[in-house]
Order: structure tokens, then C-alpha cells, then sequence
């Protein structure tokens, strides 16, 4: 297959990327490198270093004889798409290129309407560029399980039938997302539906979960080919920035009570579950959600497993309870509905003590490249007292 992945020189895309090409699939990579830029003015690095896109795909061809092709555009280039398009052919595009950190876009009201003009412009533009160049194509565009937010009853694969007043229908299930990121994710679904409903373009929506882990067996294969390890209170996410804090004998920061509860995945089943959602396409004028991930903890309880893990491996580690920068339930109903890639063959790969072990050990090796400054949370969700109208930050 032919697949464009942009946004493939991220976490996510990067890992993909190399999984896809190593499956035999012909990719080409379509990325701005913007995420890298973010990092540099908040002054933030992946704790283990990674090469440039173009160093990272010469020592993939290097290693394994498999070419990738790169392609420097920004999706919210529209003349610069349609070329890429045009030049990749694809049979499928993989949409991971947005601004995917929640505290980022609650900075202030310039960092939410930039993530809102990256994001929701990106997509639309990616939706029109498919009409336009290759309408058979099968976009698989990574959206979010916090689309849906925390509602007291399941939460099932996008839709749900609703009886009222006598009458039914299959219905969008309701969106209660947490921050102006997820908003834009929300925005995307609704564009993504009504593209396939008025195009017939084919669509999956993968409804992913927060992702953990830094290896797959691809980007193992050589330091070049490294994934990027985020530890930062912007665009660490729990589980590795809980690793990494145990690494360091920081306490881990448990936000609130700790009883808020997400879906979560290992990196190396976000690559399977593309893949398999490219194997089994959408059909003409579908629009279909797959809920993408395996398991679903409370942070607390996550805090708890790796301080386990942390002191079987001889090193002290405390839990700590930070007054919550977020507005969210920390005590709640929570049960997601993920059948959809398990019926076509995910085999899922459970949060492991030894997956826990691997990136606390990891951490511990690139310790000395750790800004502890960048650990504790500094983007808060409510209005400030004083000061900015709306939730500041110091950028050290
Ligand atoms: P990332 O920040 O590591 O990677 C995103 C990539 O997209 C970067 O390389 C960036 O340069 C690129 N990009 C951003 N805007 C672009 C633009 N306008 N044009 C071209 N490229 C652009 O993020 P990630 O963690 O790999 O996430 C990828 C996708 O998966 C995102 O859409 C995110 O919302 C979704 N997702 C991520 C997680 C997670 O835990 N990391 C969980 C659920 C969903
Ligand atoms: N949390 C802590 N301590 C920390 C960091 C986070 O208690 O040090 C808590 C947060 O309050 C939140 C939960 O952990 O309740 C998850 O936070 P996170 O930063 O790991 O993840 P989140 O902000 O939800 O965003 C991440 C990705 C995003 C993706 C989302 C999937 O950055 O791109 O969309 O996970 S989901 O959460 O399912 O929407």
C-alpha cells in the first residue's frame, strides 16, 4: 500500500512510520517538523535524544534497505498538500500532524487558537485534498479518547442508538472533551463525518487512548532510529513521565485524588492498531470510530505500579498529591467500549512491570539530560487570580 503519514516525524507517526515500511508498505512521511520548534521555545528536549527526520530515514534505510520518502509540508499549507498528495498517491493517509498537548493549548488564549488553527485547519485541508486528488483513498486520522470526556454511563465506538420519544437512531455519542485540545479533536470528527457523508470519502477515526512506552522493535534497531521520550509537565504523558520521575527519585505527581481514569495503550499496539485499520479499510462514505486502546487505570493506581516497580529495582519512591492544574472529575464512572480492533485481530499488550522497568531504566540512563525544572505543572486550566486573565506559565 501506498501511505502518506503525516505528522510522521512524531511520537506516534515516527514509530509507525518504520513499522509500516518494515510490513512492505511504501510511506512517505509529511511533516512540518513544527513539533520539534515548539519544543525549542518552551525549552523543552525528549529525554533521549533523537536524530533529524532526514539522519532518522537514511539510518532506516541503512539498517534495513527500505526507503522512506520525506516531505516537508504543513497540512495548513493547502498548495503544499495537494502537491504532496499528488506525489504520494496514496492508497491511505495516516493523520497524525496536530498539536496534541492538552496543557499547550491552555497556556493562553494564543497557544489554544494556535492549536485550533493547526489542528482544525490541517484537517480540514487534508479533507479537501482528498476530495480533490485522491478520493479513494482511506484517511485513518488519529483522534482521542477524551473526546468523550468522563460520562457516567460506557462509552461506546463513537456512536450510540438513542430512543426518544418513541423513536430511534444510531446517534454520534456525546462529547465532553477536557481542554482546547481535545475541543479541536471533537471539531475534526464532525468534519471527517460530514466529508464522508456529502464526498463518500472513507474514514476511520481511531479514538486513541494515552499512549505509553518509547520502543517498538523497529526504532530499537539503531540510536538514530530512537522514538522521542517526553517527560515535560507540557508533552510528557502520565505513565513516562511517572518513569521518569522514579528514575530520578522525584515524587510522582499524582494531580488531584488521582481517582481520574483514562484508556491507555503501549506504543507498539498504536502501530498494530494503524496497521490494522489500513487492512480493513472503511468503505465508500463510511465514517466509522474505532476506540484504540487496551486498558483503562486511575492515575493513582498507576502511580502505585510503577513506585512497585521503582523500589524492585532498589530505588526509593515517594507518591505525591499537586493541587490540580486541570479541571476534571478525579472521582468518577468510567467504562470504554474497545471491540471494534480486538474483532479484527488486536492482540493487546498489557501494561507490564517489565514495560514499567524498561523505561525507568531508560530514564536513569539519560538522567543527566533531565530538567528537573520541567517536571512539576505549570499550565493550569482555571482562570488566575491576578496576573493574565486566563492560565499562565513560566517558561524557564
Ligand atoms: P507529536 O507531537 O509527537 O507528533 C505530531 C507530529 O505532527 C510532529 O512531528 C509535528 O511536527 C507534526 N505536525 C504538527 N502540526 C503539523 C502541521 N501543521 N503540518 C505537518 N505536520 C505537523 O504527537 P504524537 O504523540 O505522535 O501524536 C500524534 C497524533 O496522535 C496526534 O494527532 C495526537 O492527538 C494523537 N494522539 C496521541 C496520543 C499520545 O498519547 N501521544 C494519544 C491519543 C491520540
Ligand atoms: N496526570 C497526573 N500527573 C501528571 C500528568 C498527568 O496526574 O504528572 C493526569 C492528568 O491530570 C490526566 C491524566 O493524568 O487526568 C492524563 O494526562 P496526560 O497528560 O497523560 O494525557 P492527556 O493530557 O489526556 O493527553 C494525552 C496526549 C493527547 C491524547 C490523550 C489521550 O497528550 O495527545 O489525545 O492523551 S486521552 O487522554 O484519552 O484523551
Amino acid at each position: 500500500m501506498k501511505v502518506l503519514v503525516i505528522g510522521g516525524d512524531g511520537y506516534c507517526g515516527w514509530a509507525t512510520s518504520l513499522y509500516l515500511s518494515s510490513r512492505g508498505h511504501d510511506v512517505t512521511i509529511a511533516d512540518n517538523l513544527v513539533r520539534r520548534a515548539w519544543d525549542r521555545e518552551h525549552g523543552l528536549d525528549s529525554l533521549v535524544p533523537i536524530a533529524s527526520l532526514r539522519r532518522r530515514i537514511d539510518e532506516w534505510t541503512r539498517v534495513t534497505g527500505r526507503t522512506i520518502r520525506m516531505d516537508e509540508t504543513d497540512v495548513t499549507d493547502y498548495d503544499a498538500l495537494c502537491r504532496a498528495v499528488r506525489t504520494a498517491a496514496p492508497d491511505a493517509v495516516v493523520h497524525f500532524g496536530q498539536q496534541r498537548s492538552a496543557p499547550f493549548s491552555m497556556i493562553d488564549r494564543e497557544h489554544a487558537v494556535r492549536t485550533h488553527l493547526n489542528n482544525t485547519v490541517g484537517n480540514m485541508n487534508v479533507l479537501w485534498a482528498l476530495q480533490e486528488h485522491a478520493p479513494h483513498a482511506h484517511l485513518v486520522k488519529l483522534g482521542t479518547m477524551g473526546e468523550y470526556g468522563t460520562p457516567n454511563i460506557d462509552v461506546e465506538e463513537g456512536f450510540i442508538t438513542i430512543e426518544h420519544n418513541g423513536r430511534s437512531d444510531r446517534l454520534p455519542f456525546p462529547k465532553q472533551p477536557g481542554s482546547f485540545y481535545h475541543l479541536t479533536k471533537v471539531s475534526d470528527s464532525d468534519q471527517i463525518f460530514f466529508a464522508c457523508r456529502v464526498w463518500g470519502l472513507r474514514a476511520t477515526d481511531l479514538n486513541q487512548g494515552v499512549v505509553y512506552g518509547t520502543h517498538t522493535e523497529q526504532t530499537a534497531l539503531s540510536p538514530a532510529l530512537a522514538n522521542r521520550y517526553d517527560y515535560d509537565h507540557i508533552f510528557g504523558t502520565v505513565i513516562n513521565r511517572f518513569c521518569v520521575q522514579a528514575a530520578l527519585g522525584h515524587p510522582l505527581t499524582v494531580y488531584g485524588r488521582g481517582g481520574q481514569t483514562r484508556s491507555f495503550l503501549d506504543i507498539r499496539d498504536t502501530v498494530r492498531c494503524v496497521e490494522i485499520a489500513l487492512e480493513h479499510p472503511a468503505q465508500e462514505g463510511e465514517y466509522r470510530v474505532f476506540n484504540q486502546f487496551t486498558e483503562m487505570f486511575a492515575v493513582e493506581q498507576l502511580a502505585e505500579r510503577v513506585r512497585h516497580v521503582a523500589q524492585s529495582l532498589g530505588l526509593p519512591c515517594e507518591i505525591t498529591h499537586v493541587a490540580n492544574p486541570r479541571v476534571e472529575r478525579e472521582s468518577h464512572y468510567y467504562n470504554c467500549v474497545n471491540t471494534n480492533l480486538r474483532s479484527l485481530g488486536l492482540e493487546p499488550t498489557p501494561l507490564s512491570d517489565e514495560t514499567i522497568a524498561g523505561l525507568i531504566t531508560l530514564a536513569h540512563e539519560h538522567r543527566e539530560r533531565v530538567d528537573l525544572r520541567l517536571i512539576p505543572p505549570r499550565v493550569e486550566w482555571r482562570p488566575a487570580a491576578e496576573g493574565p486573565a486566563h492560565g499562565t506559565i513560566a517558561v524557564a
